[in-house]
């Protein structure tokens, strides 16, 4: 290969991927991470209320969920974006409603790791059964009919304005 050829090649690649940018991804105010859409919503339902919200959300996107958090490096993405803005608790999407002690993600990823605070989840009087995160980050499980901020995540967005096939 001449270098003419191989100068061509990497600028394709270079600047096919500067275009495809996160905006492309996910509807403003979105944030993107890892093929996924998250949006950090402020105001407060309760958990059967929110995971609804994140099902029926608006601009498109289809589907979603409450947040599933499935590593730590997708935890720091989360608290890195939405932490400035973020309440005393949020709402993710982990539950042990369904059977004691049994937590699963209402989006039905596997429970590979979590992030529970100190003690926790302690099901205090029996009637904890929905995960909320702290500001620090770290999660506990609370009265389902409490209200909270929360987070949806919903698979990233082919957007079609972009004009380019996503990678
Ligand atoms: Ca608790």
């Amino acid at each position: 290969m001449n270098m003419m050829f191989v100068s061509c090649i990497l600028l394709t690649f270079i600047f096919g991927f500067k275009s495809v940018s996160s905006h492309c991804l996910c509807p403003q105010p979105w944030r993107h991470y890892n093929k996924h859409c998250y949006i950090h919503v402020r105001f407060r339902l309760t958990f059967q209320e929110a995971e609804s919200w994140c099902n029926n959300l608006p601009n498109g996107v289809g589907g979603g969920h409450l947040v599933s958090i499935l590593s730590k490096e997708e935890l720091d993405f989360l608290r890195d974006t939405f932490q400035p803005v973020q309440e005393v608790v949020t709402w993710i999407g982990l539950t042990d409603l369904e059977e004691e002690n049994v937590f699963v993600w209402t989006d039905g990823s596997h429970v590979n790791y979590t992030n529970f605070d100190k003690s926790q989840p302690d099901n205090n009087r029996g009637q904890e059964h929905c995960i909320h995160m702290r500001v620090n980050g770290k999660w506990n499980d609370y009265l389902c009919f409490g209200t909270a901020f929360f987070i949806c995540k919903s698979e990233h967005w082919n957007w079609h304005s972009c004009g380019r096939p996503d990678i």
